[in-house]
């Protein structure tokens, strides 16, 4: 049932007749939800168009997006058409979405307009007529999380968690309930390939109760760009060998200099197609585009983003995906910016999440305060730190650490410490000479910032199941 202004008013003028109908459908849970909006023309032609609708509640946010350009205000949102869905024909609809966070309540609108022209068509949830595919394909949305299924046999994370998903401003596991994940980084594993041995791997996995496990590939520094076949086969290594010990798989595209991440895009596009059309159909595996931008615009960023994950999509259409951010990761703070940049302009695809990175030792409280208040909007994931300086090394500072992962706990924010190796510098766990053997567990072997590090990982989880 679409009723169209056009049709029931007199045209307010001579020169165009205006029309709209609009249906707004969601799928909620606690604190956050999907929706779906289905914007019809009943007008004549138009070329570009910008909706408008209030939250009838405060606590509503529109947190990411896709297919349209999101503003909000206050309550008042507007979304304005991207270059692929801005023509509408009389009777043409289209589909965008987005998600979002709540507080108290989670009502629809229910007023919109378009082109400043009220849609007087129902807001009641239909069926959304078909449309053209967008660019950028938005991914399944989350359906009602099951509260009577009992959790998978296996006690891995991933087998407690399975597929993971993006939800308000958290990271869900399988039932739609936020959680952290917890664990360790690789170092360059083409300078330490003894330290991922299957005994590391153990270690990491049962020793450490890692959650997680991140495979960084340096493209330059000797790393990708010098042998692409063969770097890509070594990710896919690690990440079967991840898979099998039931942990997290990160997958770090770990771009670092020069710090514009579009001087890597062909390899980017080259390196994920192929290594998403291999891991398609695990639930396990996170894609970390890229380390650390910098000396760039949140806008050039954003853009490789936008041209990296379709290739990602084109293969797994709903996987996770990690967004480096400004000046090294920071949110831009180390560049004298903040996260605003990437609120008011997130990526436009879902599933998104955007990195922080922090070293213990130098980034203190104007980076936690700015990281908490990203956090409140965007979904936040802590790919790398360490517990020591940004140079890697120089003395660990454990009382910054602790604040900060108390911080992380407090705020369920994923994270993987820098690094799992043994060269001879302060952030990594394991002591100098520990990889030529194939002892990897227990406290013997490890650095300060190691035992620190697998006494903060190891804890329980308590995944929530329910
Ligand atoms: C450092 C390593 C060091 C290596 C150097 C250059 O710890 O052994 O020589 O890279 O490749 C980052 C980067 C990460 C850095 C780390 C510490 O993502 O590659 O590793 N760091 O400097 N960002 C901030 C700090």
């Amino acid at each position: 049932m679409t009723l169209g202004a056009s049709a029931l008013l007199p045209a307010a003028n001579a020169m165009a007749a205006t029309g709209c109908a609009v249906t707004y459908t969601t799928n909620s849970w606690s604190g956050g939800f999907t929706a779906s909006v289905t914007v019809k023309n009943l007008g004549d032609p138009i070329s570009n168009w910008t909706l408008g609708f209030t939250f009838p509640h405060s606590g509503q946010r529109v947190v990411q997006g896709w297919s349209a350009t999101y503003d909000q205000s206050g309550s008042a949102v507007t979304a304005r058409s991207l270059s692929y869905n801005g023509s509408l024909a009389t009777g043409a609809s289209t589909t965008i979405g987005f998600n979002g966070s709540w507080t108290t309540s989670n009502p629809n609108p229910t007023s919109f307009t378009l082109n400043g022209t009220v849609c007087t068509g129902s807001t009641t949830p239909t069926t959304a007529p078909p449309t053209t595919p967008p660019t950028t394909p938005p991914t399944t949305p989350p359906t009602t999380p099951p509260v009577t299924t009992p959790p998978p046999g296996g006690q891995t994370p991933v087998a407690i968690n399975g597929k993971l998903r993006v939800c308000g401003a958290n990271l869900c596991n399988q039932y739609g309930k936020p959680i952290q994940l917890r664990g360790m980084s690789s170092h360059g594993f083409h300078w330490f390939p003894q330290c991922y041995k299957d005994q590391a791997l153990d270690a990491i996995a049962t020793d450490w109760n890692s959650d997680l496990f991140r495979i960084s590939m340096y493209v330059q520094e000797e790393g990708y760009e010098t042998d692409p076949a063969g770097f890509t086969a070594r990710v896919n290594e690690l990440v079967e060998k991840t898979t099998a010990r039931g942990m997290y798989a990160l997958v770090d595209f770990h771009t670092l200099t020069p710090g514009d991440p579009m001087y890597n895009l062909e390899r980017a596009k080259t390196f994920f197609a192929a290594v998403s059309a291999r891991h398609a159909a695990k639930d396990n595996v996170i894609y970390e585009i890229t380390n650390e931008p910098n000396g760039v615009s949140w806008s050039t960023i954003k853009n490789y983003a936008e041209q990296v994950i379709p290739i990602i999509r084109a293969n797994d259409p709903d996987a996770v995906v990690v967004v480096g951010t400004r000046a090294w990761s920071s949110l831009g703070v180390s560049e004298g910016g903040n996260a605003t940049e990437v609120i008011n302009n997130p990526v436009n695809a879902s599933n998104v999440m955007y990195a922080f990175h922090f070293y213990a030792a130098s980034h203190k409280d104007n980076y936690r305060a700015e990281l908490e208040r990203a956090a409140a909007r965007l979904p936040m994931f802590v790919t790398e730190f360490g517990t020591v300086a940004y140079t890697g090394d120089g003395a660990a500072d454990l009382a910054s650490s602790t604040q900060w992962l108390d911080l992380l706990d407090r705020l369920k924010i994923s994270y993987a410490n820098w690094t799992f190796s043994d060269k001879a510098e302060t952030s990594a766990a394991l002591r100098p000479g520990t990889c030529n053997g194939t002892q990897f567990t227990g406290t013997s072997v490890l650095t300060e910032s190691g035992t620190f590090m697998r006494n903060r990982i190891r804890t329980p989880d308590n995944f929530p199941t329910s």
